[in-house]
């Protein structure tokens, strides 16, 4: 590569990014969970200094100097978390038990986004008897669950719209979060069987709990005390 066609350094970014930061690097996604975890940060002294829901930026600032907030796609939250990129992190026990506990503490539920991860299949139809087609997001859960009840199932992966499956007899049923049933029932589907109660959790790296832990330790004080008092007096 020649000097010109170098890319120019982003200003300063890798400097910023690894300037022996010594702090705690926290793992996040947008969405859903960000909405609901922010408030009890907040609660916990650490507030994001810019909405990234409205920037294009991945790694910010906290008002803790000592906490910095990385924000990534739901599910690459455990795979960060668990290769000690990030020392903690928030995300769906859905996603988690997709992923597997691997190198992970789950120290605290947050009690937040709640839902089920749920089996469900056009409504009125009776499930397949034979080799059951079953699409999801979730294939390692779905293969386990599947082989738990003794069912023969054949699990297709897909990224997205998972109602649609069945409905285009891609699938015979689907494996997918359920709140309160309405994406289920405007397609035609009813859920079936519960496989597992969801909240999001937050996870802490292995490592960093021992190596890090009097950083890591009053910070999961502070969040567990705002768990609780979420619970009697819902804060800001
Ligand atoms: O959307 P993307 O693929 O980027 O990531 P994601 O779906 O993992 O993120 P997000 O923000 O949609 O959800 C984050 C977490 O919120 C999930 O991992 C769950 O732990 C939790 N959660 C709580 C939910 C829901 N409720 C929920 N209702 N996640 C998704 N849904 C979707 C569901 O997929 C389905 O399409 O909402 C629909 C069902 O809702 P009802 O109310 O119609 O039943
Ligand atoms: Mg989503």
């Amino acid at each position: 590569m020649t000097e010109t066609s170098k890319p120019a350094p982003a200003d300063g970014l890798l400097n910023e990014v690894n300037d022996a930061f010594s702090g705690l690097t926290l793992a996040l996604s947008k969405g859903r969970i960000l909405e609901e975890t922010m408030p009890l940060l907040r609660a916990a002294g650490v507030d994001l200094l810019e909405d990234p829901e409205a920037s294009r930026k991945l790694i910010f600032p906290t008002s803790n100097p000592n906490v910095r907030v990385l924000i990534l796609r739901a599910s690459d939250v455990p795979t960060y978390v668990e290769h000690g990129a990030a020392d903690f992190g928030v995300a769906g026990k859905d996603v988690l038990l997709e992923h597997g506990a691997e190198g992970l503490y789950e120290p605290l539920d947050l009690e937040i986004a709640r839902c089920k991860l749920m089996t469900a299949g056009v409504t009125g139809q009776p499930p397949a008897k034979a080799r059951r087609r079953v699409a999801t997001k979730f294939v390692n859960v779905a293969r386990r669950y599947y082989a738990e009840q003794g069912i023969q199932a054949e699990v297709i992966k897909l990224y997205g719209a998972m109602e649609l499956a069945p409905l285009m007899n891609l699938a015979d049923e689907i494996v997918d979060i359920v709140d309160t049933g309405n994406t289920l029932r405007a397609n035609g589907m009813e859920p079936r069987e519960l496989i597992a109660h969801i909240s999001t959790r937050l996870v802490v790296n292995k490592a960093a709990m021992t190596m890090k832990h009097d950083r890591i330790k009053p910070l999961l004080a502070r969040l567990e005390s705002a768990v609780k008092k979420r619970q009697t007096q819902p804060i800001e």
